[in-house]
């Protein structure tokens, strides 16, 4: 499959180093979307500090909300190979203005959980990544499961067989999580 600029080089690096970080507000989706994508186990509660899994770094999205963590994020970013920006695609987001260009690997946007949003929330979504300096980008709903085969397929298409594994046709990573879990 042709990968084409920043994020399709960024696959072929997320499949020798496979370290993916996710960035994003609070409840945007972030470690949902790392068990939807078969990264991480367990059930999905709040993230309260970083995570250091396997193949993926999560974060806690109060990293972005208070600016002297945002060292933390830049320093961390350093040791992924890609990073996945997500936001909620049904909730108005402001990011630090173009703050992607300070992380240190390639950055590609996810506006997540788009089975709850409309077209014009898709629209804000994108404006606000730009605004963030992302321009790649991916939309997901790990509930209906939009979106991931693509995203898997960026992330992993030059992986050797069976390093990472496939995500479940049956949307996973629900549950009671820290705003309620009601989907
Ligand atoms: N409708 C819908 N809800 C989702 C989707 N993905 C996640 N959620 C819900 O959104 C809430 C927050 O999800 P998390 O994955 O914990 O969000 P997070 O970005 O990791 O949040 P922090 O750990 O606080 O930074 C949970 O209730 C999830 O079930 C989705 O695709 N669609
Ligand atoms: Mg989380």
């Amino acid at each position: 499959m042709k990968q084409d600029g920043e994020a399709g080089r960024a696959g072929s690096l997320a499949a020798e180093k496979r370290c993916i970080m996710v960035v994003g507000p609070s409840g945007a989706g972030k470690s949902t979307l790392l068990k939807s994508l078969g990264l991480m186990d367990g059930q999905v509660k709040k993230t309260e500090a970083l995570v250091y899994l396997d193949r993926a770094i999560d974060t806690p999205g109060e990293m972005l909300s208070v600016p002297r963590y945002y060292n933390a994020i830049i320093l961390n970013s350093v040791r992924a190979s890609l990073i996945l920006f997500v936001i909620d695609a049904g909730r108005r987001t402001r990011l630090p203005a173009r703050i992607a260009l300070a992380l240190k690997a390639p950055v590609l946007g996810v506006i997540a959980k788009t089975d709850a949003a409309s077209p014009a929330d898709l629209a804000d979504a994108e404006a606000a990544l730009k605004g963030a300096g992302v321009e790649d980008l991916v939309r997901v709903s790990a509930k209906s499961g939009e979106g991931l085969e693509e995203l898997q397929r960026r992330l992993f298409s030059r992986s050797r067989p069976g390093t990472a594994r496939r995500y479940s046709r049956q949307p996973r990573g629900f549950g009671p999580a820290h705003n309620g879990g009601e989907l």
